[in-house]
């Protein structure tokens, strides 16, 4: 063994030092109803009362030495409890570290201000490394997706939750930032962009392109650094690089909106997956979106906002307004003037500006932006409709001058549209009666009819996106990522909640499968006898619970079954759902009735999720499945002049009218079953989700995935505050506590032979002897000389695994002997001076 440098022995003699401190006392954490937890020690183990507090035993958390503070990987940590995970987190990101590994995951806490970390040279620094060669970051995460994509010829995805503000969205951005950078900088000949010129100066650009590649990332890290400096500078961008970073500033305009919680909320959740040609240069970019929030066009808490574009029109250019009709300012609009009009910090005319720029960039013609305007306006004008009620409570219409400007922009005849609105045709038995609306019946139409329009042209834009920027081809490979809202609980948990949660618990069970699926092999490969209990399988009661159908009727498959039945309404549809999940007369015992209760009091029930339990309020959750619109009104768009308008409502052309149903004037539901479950376009929310979750999965399933956890530290957009509880509750619901305690069901620690010979062969001197031996051998004879109960350790083929605490235990005993020897040699160093 080399003699330990000067400085070395001094850093050791320091750590040795605060260890033996450590271990004078019983040092754990105490539960704290405040602060989550507070570093105490164990002063006495019963009774004993006065100043200190008195905590039962099983309460307590066993605090990790010294030598494992800031550890970069949480799952490092030889105690793996709840408690240490957040205080390593805490003590990260106390000194700016806002990224941190916790095994499979990435863990990002949102700094809430701007720091260096993403510079030109930072990604540089990224660049052809291991995970273990850099601090944590999202670069590395990135990097690594790109590497096995190339390596191995694999599809990889990346998948990022959190909750609302957690930084789900800037992490996507620097993905995407990562990825355009290093596609360039790989192969910059590629690029289709005129202003790079010759680039050709790439040490191995005379090789085949998919060699190349291999050697760009795999091999060297030379080939890139140097010149990949001015290459990914912005402005070096090929064309297509950038109409990917600009699709972003589209996608946020018309989908993310100011919220209490996020000034730059996404109300939509997207998987982006960037397509990479074999040589590694970015070949396309497709999108994918899910659950748009449009009720948001129509109403929204007083402190936030619309969709960001309804501001930023509002904002933009008076021609482009003027030909919306767009006359006054925010203030004249009833959509926009009930709540708030502006963000802090943002300009919405510079938005506005920004926004045009993006749309010019991704090849948005004059005509399809006018498109976009034209709905927005549109919105904007059917808010302004007055409507008020005739003595027998029939809605009238008193001022024209409003359907003419909706009508005028959408490109539909003003008599049929009133008509749809106020009196819709329907079929009662084999007539066609014109049936009379009531003012509320009419406004809530209004409103369901701009919610249609606003997400029917989002779909159209993200299509329209797709179309520019996918360049489907065999042989490419793509690296997807998600950007999706996180696992929520509220006060009132309402039908969208539940939908978010279901799609967290199965990419929770996803995570899980894959955790256990690398661990069996990890310990296959080491030749490790170990029975696993698959915990893929342990979220599958409650994910059937929910979405079951068949022989077993899931809460949704209950839920669209009363969506056409007769009379329904909420309450029947509870009923039902507690007589199949509670009820005695069912079929066999499914375990998914251990994830249900009803409520006691309120309409709803209770789900037994990963993260927690969750109560659910079944108000209202019928029509929100249904999601209708009166088909009169669908079939006056349908037969628009306009083009734009007329293609989004093209799935209702020439549909024949329904006849009335009990439950309400003539929306598809009241039809009768067949008739709805039939044609494609008649989906409830229910069954929309379930078929682009199922989409999504197995999408999923085909590669290599990546997971990212986002946690927001304060409820105060805030830096450098750290709520302990806030932190706590995000990581029981983001799966990195779950992905914990299942690390702790096997032997999370291991280290290789060499290195465990090298720690701990001074607490077995003498025991192997001088000379080579065989490293498992070596291992063997150290842990029986260590006495280690067989239990908690395994020993592999090149590695030796521990169970939690181990490790703790072999520092404890290590450090106090390199104490005492430090201790001795200090007394006689004194005897020499
Ligand atoms: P989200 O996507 O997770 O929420 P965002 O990604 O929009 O959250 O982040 C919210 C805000 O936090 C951003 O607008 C930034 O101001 C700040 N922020 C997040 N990450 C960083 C970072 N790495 N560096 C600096 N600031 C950051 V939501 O879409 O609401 O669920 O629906
Ligand atoms: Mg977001």
């Amino acid at each position: 063994m080399p003699a330990p440098r000067p400085s070395e022995s001094a850093e050791a003699a320091r750590a040795a030092a605060q260890q033996a401190e450590f271990n004078e006392k019983k040092w754990v954490w105490v539960p704290d109803e405040k602060d989550g937890y507070l570093a105490g020690w164990v002063s006495k183990e019963e009774g004993d009362f006065g100043e200190f507090r008195t905590v039962p035993l099983y309460a307590l958390s066993k605090m990790n030495p010294p030598k494992f503070d800031r550890v970069e990987d949480i799952a490092d940590l030889t105690f793996l409890n709840e408690a240490s995970v957040v205080n390593n987190l805490r003590l990260r990101f106390g000194s700016g570290a806002i990224y941190t590994y916790s095994g499979l995951f990435l863990v990002a806490i949102n700094p809430y201000q701007t720091l260096p970390l993403y510079s030109d040279a930072i990604i540089q620094q990224y660049r052809n490394k291991r995970r273990d060669e850099n601090p944590p970051h999202i670069f590395a995460v990135a990097e690594r997706a790109w590497v096995n994509m190339g390596e191995e010829r694999e599809n990889q995805s990346i998948l990022i939750t959190g909750e609302s503000g957690a930084g789900k969205t800037e992490s996507t951005k620097k993905v995407i930032q990562y990825l355009a950078a290093i596609a360039t900088d790989v192969h910059p000949s590629h690029s289709r962009s005129p202003t790079i010129v010759s680039t050709t100066t790439m040490p191995n650009s005379g090789l085949p392109r998919s060699d190349s590649f291999r050697r760009g990332h795999a091999l060297s890290s030379s080939v890139s650094s140097g010149i990949g400096s001015h290459l990914t500078a912005r402005g070096r961008l090929g064309l297509l690089e950038r109409q990917i970073l600009q699709a972003n500033p589209i996608l946020e305009a018309f989908g993310n909106a100011q919220t209490q919680r996020n000034n730059n909320s996404s109300r939509f959740g997207k998987f982006v997956r960037i397509t990479f040609a074999p040589d590694g240069s970015i070949a396309g970019a497709n999108i994918d979106w899910y659950l748009l929030e449009k009720s948001r066009v129509v109403f929204r808490s007083e402190a936030e906002r619309s969709f960001h574009v309804f501001y930023q029109l509002m904002a933009g250019s008076g021609a482009l307004k003027e030909s919306l009709l767009l006359g006054g300012g925010i203030e004249d609009y009833e959509y926009l003037n009930k709540s708030r009009r502006e963000v802090d910090g943002v300009d919405d005319k510079e938005e506005w500006s920004a926004l045009k720029g993006a749309l010019d960039t991704v090849g948005f013609t004059p005509a399809e932006q006018f498109d976009l305007f034209r709905i927005v306006a549109a919105i904007l004008h059917i808010g302004n409709i007055t409507i008020t009620s005739t003595r027998a409570d029939d809605a009238v219409m008193p001022d024209p001058s409003q359907a003419e400007r909706v009508c005028h922009l959408l490109g539909i005849p003003v008599p049929e549209f009133t008509r749809a609105v106020l009196r819709p045709r329907t079929l009662a038995g084999r007539e066609w009666v014109s049936q009379a609306r009531t003012k509320q019946q009419a406004i809530v139409e209004l409103g369901a009819l701009c919610k249609t329009l606003y997400e029917k042209s989002f779909g159209a834009l993200v299509d329209k996106i797709n179309l520019a920027l996918d360049r489907p081809s065999s042989k490419s490979t793509f690296i997807g990522v998600l950007d999706i809202a996180g696992f929520e609980i509220f006060e009132i948990n309402a039908y969208e909640q539940l939908l978010i949660n279901y799609t967290n618990e199965k990419l929770q069970q996803f995570f899980n499968h894959h955790m256990f699926v690398l661990e069996q092999e990890e310990y296959a490969r080491e030749g490790i006898k170990w029975e696993y209990v698959n915990f893929g399988l342990d979220l599958q009661p409650t994910i059937d619970l929910i979405e079951a159908s068949g022989s077993v009727i899931g809460i949704l498959s209950c839920l669209d079954e009363e969506c056409i039945m007769p009379r329904a309404t909420d309450l029947t549809f509870t009923n039902k759902l507690h007589g199949l999940w509670v009820g005695q007369d069912t079929e066999p015992r499914h375990p998914g009735r251990d994830k249900y209760e009803p409520t006691r009091f309120d309409q709803g029930f209770i789900i037994q999720h990963y993260a927690a339990k969750v109560e659910y309020r079944t108000d209202g959750w019928l029509e929100k499945n249904k999601d209708p619109l009166n088909d009169n009104l669908t079939r006056v768009l349908a037969a628009s002049s306009d083009r734009y308008v007329a293609s989004l409502f093209a799935e209702y052309a020439e549909a024949p009218a329904t006849p009335v149903g009990p439950g309400g004037a003539g929306n598809i539901f009241t039809a009768g079953k067949k008739r709805a479950m039939k044609k494609g376009a008649f989906r409830t929310v229910a069954q929309r989700h379930k078929e682009q979750l199922s989409s999504l999965m197995s999408q999923l399933q085909a590669t290599q995935p990546h997971f990212v956890r986002c946690i927001v530290p304060n409820s105060n957009k805030k830096p450098g505050r750290v709520d302990i509880p806030l932190v706590l509750d995000q990581l029981r619901c983001n799966g990195v506590l779950e992905g914990i305690r299942i690390a702790r069901l096997g032997y999370p620690n291991r280290l290789p032979f060499v290195e465990f010979r090298q720690r701990y062969e001074v607490l077995t001197p003498g025991i192997i002897p001088r000379g080579y031996m065989d490293g498992r051998e070596a291992c063997r004879r150290m842990v029986k000389s260590l006495e280690l109960d067989e239990a908690i350790y395994k020993i592999g083929t090149s590695k030796i695994f521990f169970k939690a605490g181990v490790l703790a235990e072999l520092e404890e005993r290590r450090d106090m002997l390199l104490f005492e020897i430090f201790s001795r040699l200090q007394a006689i160093a004194r005897m020499w001076t």
